[in-house]
């Protein structure tokens, strides 16, 4: 549900989910939020009641297009109020029957269509992007990659970050000696213990370094105790 349906399926389109489309394995319909305004000005937005910058979209709008336009599964909002999307919440949905995605633009919709629907909210992140398609394109993403045959290799989706709730580890290719750096010698080695060995104190030294938070969860997950030793 959107004031800009040219902007779908966009990167859906393409690779492997594009393939996916193609073949099948999932749907995408586009709704024109626009087509449910109630005058011949096809009106969507107005002021802010309380004054102040911009535009909000009409309850009422929105009401007629989730009524008549949403599908099977969970209405979600986009927007950096939301709660952080994470790789559980996007597991889940793409287990579900589907999910309807409302984005927003200019300053946003009316609260009380939010509350009286039972929306929910979810934000991809700590920043603004000037409307809720890029993020409904890229949730979308997340799930797609995760239904059967859409990847070939399911090791891939089953090695992957957050599976245990640690990045990823370094990836290296050829050439061996690229502008002077070398590949890490244990990846050459052949030892496939150790390399096993190594991928993993990699993946908990960048999670350590690179994402305190995650590391603390993992932490408090096994009964740890944060603090200077642990933290
Ligand atoms: N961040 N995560 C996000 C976003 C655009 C104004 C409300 C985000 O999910 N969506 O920045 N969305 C805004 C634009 C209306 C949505």
């Amino acid at each position: 549900m959107t004031l800009f349906p040219e902007m779908f399926p966009g990167s859906l389109g393409c690779s492997l989910a594009g393939k996916a489309l193609a073949d099948g394995l999932w749907r995408l319909e586009t709704v024109d939020i626009r087509g449910f305004a109630g005058d011949k000005h096809r009106t969507v937005d107005d002021a802010p009641f309380g004054g102040g910058p911009g535009m909000v979209m009409r309850p009422d709008v929105l009401d007629r297009v989730i009524t008549e336009a949403a599908g099977p599964g969970p209405v979600i909002y986009l927007s950096p109020r939301g709660r952080l999307l994470d790789q559980a919440r996007v597991k889940t949905l793409a287990a579900g029957p589907g999910v309807s995605l409302l984005c927003g633009r200019y300053e946003g919709v009316d609260e009380r269509a939010i509350e009286a629907r039972g929306i929910e909210e979810l934000s991809l992140g700590d920043f603004v992007l000037s409307g809720g398609e890029p993020a409904a394109i890229a949730l979308i993403d997340a799930c797609v990659r995760l239904l059967p045959g859409v990847i070939g290799d399911q090791a891939t989706l089953a090695e992957e970050s957050f599976e245990d709730g640690l990045l990823e580890y370094p990836h290296y290719t050829r050439p061996q000696v690229w502008e002077g750096r070398a590949v890490p010698e244990v990846l050459l080695s052949g030892h496939h213990d150790r390399i096993r060995q190594w991928r993993q104190e990699q993946r908990e030294k960048a999670t350590r370094e690179r994402r305190p938070d995650l590391w603390e969860r993992r932490l408090a997950s096994q009964g740890a105790e944060p603090g200077p030793k642990n933290g």
